[in-house]
């Protein structure tokens, strides 16, 4: 049922059993080419009732649901109704969180934070999400959506400073950078362990509809971190308690070095798993601003209304290096994120934004510069609270606090032999 062709195809034809390692298509020094994946307007999938029985998503599941094509030009029944300032508040958050972005990450290069996370090329599914559910809605990130903050308005120099580790930083330095969480913007603490925050979503849903109330929880999860039990555990509580959230699995095709074949990604698209739960699943491309928009806003209709949970699969592709620690030149060709059939969400949004007649090049040049010095200002503002390599201005007695009510033994002998004071009576 899925289509073939936006699945990295298996080349050879074995003729007995042997263990098949799957080999991404290229590597350095060869020529991507993904003329393979067949870009069309749409898949003609139509937009079902979203009450529909999860097994008439089938082909969502194996398609790809698009509303814009690499023109700009927007139609289909999935065309949302999203207003011209909501699309340019979109493209505001877009175009922030990718200078900030490049910002910190070329700071981590000149030492003053110690590790950095983009989310280049990914930025159209953070931000569209965001403005299709409700901030009451309880957002379970990843580290690479960032982006919600950003469309939330949650206070760029807070995010920095946490960066910086600095005494901005509301975790005080004992989160890593970019491991953001802020409970007032429905922010779920941002975990290292990937996976996790699939069964915290679900368990959060399941409290909510327990409360009768239709606040939903939205989840993230990466090509790579679906290959975890928890994942599955997720997807199967979800579908058992008809939990009221959205579980979404950004497919940017790789997982630091492993592409997304290692996944499973070979043989089904990550979508078609939802469906074996008895989950609606939906697959659509994720550099589509208005297609990512459309979606979750039917996933949170279905939600609020009692149909339990919709899986989402976010056709993308990571344009940057994992992280900071990251050299992606080591495993794949350079140009590959050029050569991505999709393009750019940015791009793609400002195009449609100009064939709509409410946007201009002008207008575009004249925000990048104001968000440009915008994110250098609150840049040196956050720098300005420290950083580490000039100091992070944090305690380091802040170390061995908040975290439990009474200290054990043992971390009060090592808060004594570090030399930052005395917690015994
Ligand atoms: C449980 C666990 N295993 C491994 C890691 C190391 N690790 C961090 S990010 C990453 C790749 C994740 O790839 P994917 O799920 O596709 O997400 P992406 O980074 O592409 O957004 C790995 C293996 C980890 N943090 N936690
Ligand atoms: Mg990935």
């Amino acid at each position: 049922m899925h289509d073939r062709r936006t699945i990295l195809p298996i080349d050879e034809k074995p003729s007995s059993p042997e263990l098949h390692i799957p080999e991404p298509l290229y590597r350095p020094g060869d020529k991507p080419d993904f003329s393979h994946i067949h870009v069309r307007r749409s898949d003609n999938l139509e937009r079902p009732d979203v009450l529909v029985d999860s097994y008439e998503t089938e082909r969502h599941a194996g398609g790809l649901i698009r509303v814009m094509n690499m023109d700009g030009d927007a139609s289909g029944p999935w065309m949302p109704d999203i207003s011209a300032d909501t699309l340019r508040q979109g493209l505001r958050s877009m175009l922030t969180v990718r200078l900030m972005d490049d910002r910190m990450f070329a700071m981590q290069r000149q030492g003053k934070l110690s590790f950095y996370l983009k989310s280049r090329g990914e930025e159209a599914i953070s931000v569209a999400q965001a403005l299709s559910v409700r901030k009451s809605d309880m957002v379970f990130p990843t580290y690479r959506q960032q982006g919600i903050l950003v469309a939330r308005n949650y206070p760029l120099k807070r995010m920095m400073c946490q960066c910086l580790s600095n005494a901005g930083d509301p975790a005080l330095g004992r989160q890593m950078p970019t491991m953001y969480s802020s409970k007032e913007y429905g922010f779920f603490s941002i975990s290292g362990n990937l996976g996790t925050q699939f069964i915290q979503a679900v368990g959060w849903a399941m409290a909510s509809a327990y409360k009768n109330r239709d606040d939903l929880a939205m989840a993230y999860i990466g090509d790579g971190s679906t290959a975890e039990g928890d994942f599955h555990y997720a997807l199967n509580f979800a579908s058992t308690y008809r939990a009221p959230v959205i579980l979404n699995i950004v497919n940017n095709q790789w997982a630091i070095s492993s592409f997304q074949g290692i996944a499973g990604g070979q043989s089904k698209t990550f979508a078609s798993r939802g469906l074996g739960y008895g989950l609606a699943s939906l697959r659509v491309d994720g550099n589509d601003f208005l297609a990512v928009y459309a979606v979750t806003r039917w996933a949170a209709e279905r939600a609020r209304r009692g149909g339990g949970a919709t899986v989402i699969e976010h056709y993308t592709y990571r344009a940057e290096g994992h992280s900071s620690s990251d050299d992606p030149s080591k495993y794949r060709p350079s140009e590959e994120a050029n050569a991505w059939p999709y393009g750019d969400p940015i791009d793609r949004l400002k195009q449609h934004l100009i064939k709509l007649g409410e946007w201009s090049d002008e207008q575009h040049a004249e925000l990048l510069e104001e968000l440009s010095e915008m994110v250098r200002e609150t840049y040196k503002e956050a720098e300005a609270l420290g950083s580490i390599a000039s100091g992070t201005g944090i305690d380091p007695k802040t170390m061995f606090e908040g975290v439990y009510e009474h200290m054990s033994p043992k971390l009060e002998e090592q808060a004594e032999l570090s030399g930052v004071g005395s917690w015994r009576e």
